[in-house]
């Protein structure tokens, strides 16, 4: 369905139909359409625009990702539908691996991310089929199922739209996990070692450019960067920011 440019809703109606078109060709489930919902109601008392908090959290994501061994970018069906050509950027301008890694997994769904991915220049693509042998402890769901070169051996994982037992697993596995959620109060954002409280078609362009400014930095500067950051009274604000604006 074409949508006018002109129409009030355009962007946000623009990326339901980009999921809708994703679902059609079996790579974003239906879960991921409930999901956006939820994302979206939670974008709209932000006021559907990066918040200071939000920046901040990716600036010291930003520098987190720089300055770890192995930084992984997990990608599912809702991030490959939505901004497939901006995680490859951002991959490429941190030098981090991409991986997918998906809660309803099938080969088909793992393969159709791939190809997306692909096809919008990553080079090299973790965790499809068979090379996702290895399990992360404490994990039960097909989540576990992770690319030795890749989450399993990073230090930092970025993950964009959790289901919530994830970033608690990667936590217990000594690995350091980068939220990406709309929702302040989810599991993911509340266990999360960085989380990032904006919308993921923003997040990950604004990390990329942050990160063309931080990468001059050397790796002690990048890591007092992160070590200032605060995440939980980072939430809070968060969080008091929506009761303000709710009772204004
Ligand atoms: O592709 P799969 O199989 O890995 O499945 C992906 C989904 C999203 C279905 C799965 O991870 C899931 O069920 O997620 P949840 O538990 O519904 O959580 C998704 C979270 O992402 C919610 O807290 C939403 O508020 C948030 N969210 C939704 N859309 C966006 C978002 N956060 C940032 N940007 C968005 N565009």
């Amino acid at each position: 369905m074409k949508t006018s440019k002109k129409h009030p809703r355009y962007e946000s109606l623009k990326y339901r139909h980009m999921l809708v078109e994703g679902m059609k060709k079996g790579y974003v489930t239906q879960s991921g359409l409930i999901a956006h919902g939820r994302g979206e109601a939670f974008d709209y008392l932000l006021g559907e625009k990066t918040i200071p908090e939000a920046f901040t959290a990716e600036k010291a994501a930003t520098a987190l990702m720089l300055s770890s061994r192995n930084p992984v970018i997990s990608v599912n069906g809702n991030t490959a539908a939505l901004c497939p050509k901006d995680i490859v950027r951002l991959a490429r301008t941190i030098d981090a691996k991409i991986e997918v890694n998906l809660y309803y997994r099938t080969v088909k769904r793992e393969r159709l991310i791939e190809k997306i991915l692909l096809k919008n220049g990553a080079g090299k693509v973790y965790g499809v089929g068979r090379k996702a042998s290895k399990r992360i402890p404490g994990l039960h769901s097909e989540r576990a199922k992770v690319d030795p070169e890749g989450i399993w051996s990073a230090d930092a994982v970025l993950v964009p739209l959790e289901d919530g037992d994830r970033a608690e697993a990667l936590a217990k596995s000594g690995k350091k996990a980068v939220s990406i959620d709309l929702n302040p109060l989810s599991r993911t954002s509340q266990t999360a070692y960085i989380s990032i409280v904006d919308n993921v078609v923003r997040a990950i362009p604004n990390m990329t450019k942050i990160a063309l400014e931080l990468r001059k930095l050397n790796c002690e500067t990048l890591r007092s960067i992160v070590e200032e950051f605060d995440n939980a009274e980072n939430l809070e604000k968060i969080v008091g920011r929506i009761r303000t604006g709710l009772s204004e």
